[in-house]
């Protein structure tokens, strides 16, 4: 019996729960110095002049850099070669200061509250300039954070044709907002970097990606990719945010060469919330129209997305939004547009979703709307347009082909889950009734794209003493369980018991290769590549084997079961990987560098139920109830996981946590008493369930699972609190749906 497909225990777990994992912060650096950065305290401004003669007069203070000092470093390279060159990020701010939080001085000091203390000191005499801070107000292009660039748009993208809504018997339309959110990993980021006496730089990141950070690395030292080694021992949580490396942390070269000392740098969790970029951000403005009997005919999105004072992701996401434009609807008369535009914030990057949740709450927030206006059920509404089952590739309105999907399936299962029908019954009673807790039910159907991104990952397995298996990856794992993920997959294919299974990742110079760990692409593209590997492996040990056994290599078969290989019908006579391991011959290794011919589309069904106070506007989330559908699971207890926190980050954004500034770019929740992290008190036990309907893009039939859970749970969440106002005239409002917004809609003030 196959090991894939059951909940096994993760085997990080033991080390994590009792010696405790090593974070950059733990790692011992002999000699290290600490790098404090003093940060703009203003929005947009000329930098006068900057005084650090105090800071560099104290004692254990070793340097102290302003911009101009970094000037040979030049600007942060583009993430994308589109966006405008004269909106590249200096390393240090020199001249002007674009967004609160930009470093402007570094300081490398002896320990960090030195460090911190010397910042002080420093002084800054700012200018200071108009600043634009919301994206539509920067899309008019009034005032410009890029005089040279003459424009604030860092992008567009738009779909080839327009929408057509002349036939259309009803039309509806919204104004949604995708407020800015923060990953909020536990750790916040963190780096390290010291020069070897040989020239190579060695640089410790708490990032989603070792080779990418080195890549970047080689890029701006002007060096050769091997002469930069990059490490990422354990790391708490990224979300997204942590997908870059960003000026801050890449300059920690720059300081330890100046210095001749290791230097790191961990920021501080205010730091953290101000600086380091945040999710969303997304204006959108929906249109449906259809006819009376519940036909949806045309639908258009336009999107202004706010990029931050530099363009990064957050800037190319709308791309994503307008790939998962139809969601899980036929509807081909459709149209996109989006411009993407820089404003006095920190920059935007992906987090959890990435583009597609926007996508995701447009279409389904947009639905609920329609299915009001008309006065149908909005579970009827979908269930007239939705996509029937497929398992050929089918193309959307807007262009993109879908690998495999049943999103009626999943919607029943969920309805039929949750007691749709009786939930209805209820909220109708409770309405007759007059009662001050108004019952809510809100779906949310989504369709995601998984590895949209680049499309290969590296893996390989190497044969050691003892018959253990040592799997390197390309992935670099914060918090998903690829230690076991991967040991299982080995444990399947060669029948080596997971616990003699070693996973080496996120150390360049123990993998050759490797990519991000985003767009939940690990296991469909690091696991396939694992397998792909393994099964070389095993075909190799068959040889070996064979030889030993001295029979034909094609009478030679593995027992997985056991993991020994035997001649066909005689297993009593049988050598193991043990065995194997020890030759003749080299050591068997095997590499795969797999290529998805296509991303993978999971999708599924949320309903969530809510209970609206309608004396206070508080929204208590009641239930929730999520199918869904990674196709082929390895795991269904670590899968289940990655659910749960998807969930709750985005029941988080539907009700809760929101990055905010105010009209002059001053950040108002740099701390967890400002920006309402959610927590177990504010989530019921999650109801989960799964589809498994396999993918034929990887063999192992593989889509992601890593977001889902926050695609679908937002709009099923927003719908449910609409909903249960719905009675009292109101249509709409903008998230979070926190209690004093609720409450002013259902009080009807304004
Ligand atoms: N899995 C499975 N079967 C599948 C797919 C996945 O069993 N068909 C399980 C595997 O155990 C795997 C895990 O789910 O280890 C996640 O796999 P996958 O969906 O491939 O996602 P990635 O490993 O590529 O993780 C990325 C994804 C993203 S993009 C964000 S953001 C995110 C997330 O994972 N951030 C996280 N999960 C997180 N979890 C933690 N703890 N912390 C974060 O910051």
């Amino acid at each position: 019996m196959s090991i894939l497909g059951n909940r096994v225990v993760r085997v990080e777990d033991p080390r994590f729960l009792t010696t405790g994992g090593t974070y950059v912060e733990d790692l011992v650096l002999e000699g290290a110095v600490w790098l404090t950065y003093v940060r703009s305290t203003i929005a947009h401004a000329h930098i006068e002049s900057i005084d650090t003669s105090d800071a560099v007069a104290m004692p254990g203070v070793l340097a102290v850099f302003t911009g101009e000092d970094l000037a040979e470093l030049g600007t942060a390279p583009h993430l994308l070669p589109v966006f405008p060159d004269g909106m590249r990020r200096p390393f240090v701010a020199r001249d002007v200061v674009r967004y609160v939080g930009q470093p402007v001085v570094a300081v490398i000091a002896e320990s960090r509250a030195l460090g911190i203390d010397a910042a002080e000191q420093v002084v800054v005499d700012y200018d200071p300039l108009t600043p634009v801070v919301d994206p539509e107000a920067a899309a008019r292009d009034e005032v410009l954070l890029f005089p040279d660039v003459g424009t604030n748009t860092v992008t567009r993208f738009e779909s080839e044709s327009t929408a057509d809504f002349d036939d259309c018997e009803v039309v509806v339309e919204l104004r949604i907002v995708n407020q800015r959110m923060t990953g909020a990993p536990i750790e916040p980021r963190s780096g390290a970097a010291y020069w070897t006496e040989e020239g190579r730089l060695v640089h410790y990141s708490a990032c989603q990606g070792a080779h990418p950070t080195r890549d970047l690395l080689a890029e701006v030292y002007g060096l050769d990719r091997t002469e930069v080694r990059v490490v990422v021992p354990d790391m708490g949580g990224g979300f997204g945010a942590k997908s870059r490396t960003y000026p801050e942390e890449v300059a920690l070269g720059f300081y330890a060469r100046a210095v001749g000392r290791p230097v790191r740098w961990t920021e501080s969790r205010t730091e953290n919330m101000m600086a380091m970029p945040h999710g969303r951000g997304q204006i959108q403005r929906s249109r449906m129209g259809g006819t009376r009997d519940g036909r949806i005919t045309a639908y258009e999105l336009d999107v202004v997305q706010d990029a931050g004072a530099f363009p990064l992701m957050g800037a190319f996401l709308p791309m994503m939004t307008q790939r998962m434009l139809n969601g899980v609807y036929d509807i081909t008369n459709v149209g996109y547009r989006s411009v993407s535009v820089a404003t006095n914030t920190v920059s935007t990057t992906a987090f959890r979703g990435a583009g597609r949740p926007e996508a995701a709450v447009a279409v389904e927030r947009t639905l609920d709307r329609f299915a009001a206006e008309i006065g149908m059920d909005p579970a009827e509404v979908r269930r007239r347009n939705m996509i029937p089952r497929f398992t050929e590739p089918y193309t959307t309105g807007i262009g993109t082909v879908y690998d495999v999907g049943d999103y009626p399936e999943a919607l029943r299962r969920a309805l039929e889950a949750v007691g749709y029908d009786k939930l209805r019954e209820e909220q109708a009673e409770r309405r007759q009734a007059g009662d001050h807790l108004l019952l809510g039910i809100g779906i949310g159907v989504y369709v995601e794209i998984t590895a949209g991104g680049p499309s290969s990952e590296y893996g390989a397995v190497e044969l050691g003493p003892g018959g253990r298996v040592e799997v390197r990856s390309g992935s670099t794992p914060y918090g998903q369980g690829h230690d076991t993920t991967w040991a299982m997959i080995v444990a399947d294919r060669t029948g080596v018991p997971m616990d003699h299974v070693d996973v080496v990742h996120g150390d360049t110079d123990l993998v050759p290769s490797g990519g991000l760990t985003v767009g939940s692409r690990s296991v469909q593209l690091g696991g396939s590549a694992i397998a792909d590997a393994t099964t070389k492996l095993v075909n190799a040990a068959r040889q070996r084997a064979a030889d030993l056994l001295e029979a034909a290599v094609d009478d030679v078969v593995l027992d997985a079961e056991t993991g020994r290989f035997h001649v066909v019908g005689t297993p009593a006579t049988a050598v193991d990987w043990a065995t194997i391991a020890e030759g003749p011959g080299p050591a068997l290794v095997e590499v795969s560098d797999f290529a998805a011919a296509m991303p993978t589309f999971p999708f599924g069904a949320h309903v969530a139920v809510v209970e609206v106070d309608v004396d206070t506007g508080r929204c208590r989330l009641e239930r929730i109830v999520a199918v869904d559908d990674a196709g082929t699971l390895i795991n269904p207890l670590l899968a289940e996981g990655q659910v749960h926190g998807g969930l709750a980050q985005g029941i988080a954004q539907a009700l809760l946590e929101e990055i905010r500034y105010d009209a002059d770019g001053n950040p108002l929740t740099t701390n967890f008493a400002d920006y309402l992290v959610i927590g177990a008190t504010e989530l019921p036990s999650f109801e989960v369930d799964h589809l498994e309907t396999p993918t034929w893009v990887n063999e192992l039939g593989a889509k992601g699972v890593g977001e889902s859970g926050t695609v679908g749970s937002i709009p099923a969440v927003y719908n449910a609190v609409i909903d249960a106002l719905s009675h009292l005239g109101v249509k709409h409002l903008e998230t979070p749906l926190h209690p004093e917004r609720v409450w002013r809609a259902a009080q009807g003030v304004g």
